[in-house]
């Protein structure tokens, strides 16, 4: 069962330089996972809303490139709101967590690595289904 208190917000490697700095992560080293898939969300408009569902087994790492987010972590018992927008800040989460992404910036940009390739069936889009299976424990 995924637990909020396990999705933290992560220092990443900042190597600060005159020229503009630089960070990098390696899978399984920085972050507790291999790296199987990036994506990023760009182009958004303010007023959207992002994500609205939750993974069952895949593990991801959030970074605000650009600009300034909003992510809702939920649990089913309890919830967090995190502002990001720093691009040497990580937001590790952790199956079984319900996310929504909001309150975007003009020109925000997010990143996010994922422990897996994209799978529809790993997916759990609708609230009510979600909180039956953590009453259930089954996600
Ligand atoms: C998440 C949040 C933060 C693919 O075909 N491959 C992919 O790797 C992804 C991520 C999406 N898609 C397709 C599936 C949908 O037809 O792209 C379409 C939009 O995906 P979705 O509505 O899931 O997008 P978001 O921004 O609501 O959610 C995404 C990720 O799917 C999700 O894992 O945690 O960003």
């Amino acid at each position: 069962m995924g637990k909020v208190t396990d999705c933290q917000l992560m220092d990443l490697v900042k190597i600060v330089d005159a020229r503009g700095n630089l960070t990098f992560i390696e899978g399984g080293k920085h972050i507790p996972f291999e790296i199987k898939r990036i994506y990023y969300l760009y182009d958004l408009p303010t007023e959207t809303h992002r994500g609205g569902h939750a993974h069952k087994e895949l593990f991801q790492l959030l970074i605000c490139m650009s600009g300034s987010l909003e992510v809702l972590l939920d649990d089913g018992f309890e919830k967090k709101r995190i502002r990001m927008s720093r691009p040497d800040v990580g937001l590790y989460i952790t199956p079984g967590i319900w996310r929504e992404l909001e309150g975007f910036s003009s020109n925000s940009v997010c990143l996010v690595l994922a422990s897996e390739v994209y799978d529809e069936s790993d997916y759990c889009r609708d609230y009510q289904e979600f909180i039956l299976a953590v009453s259930k424990g089954s996600l």
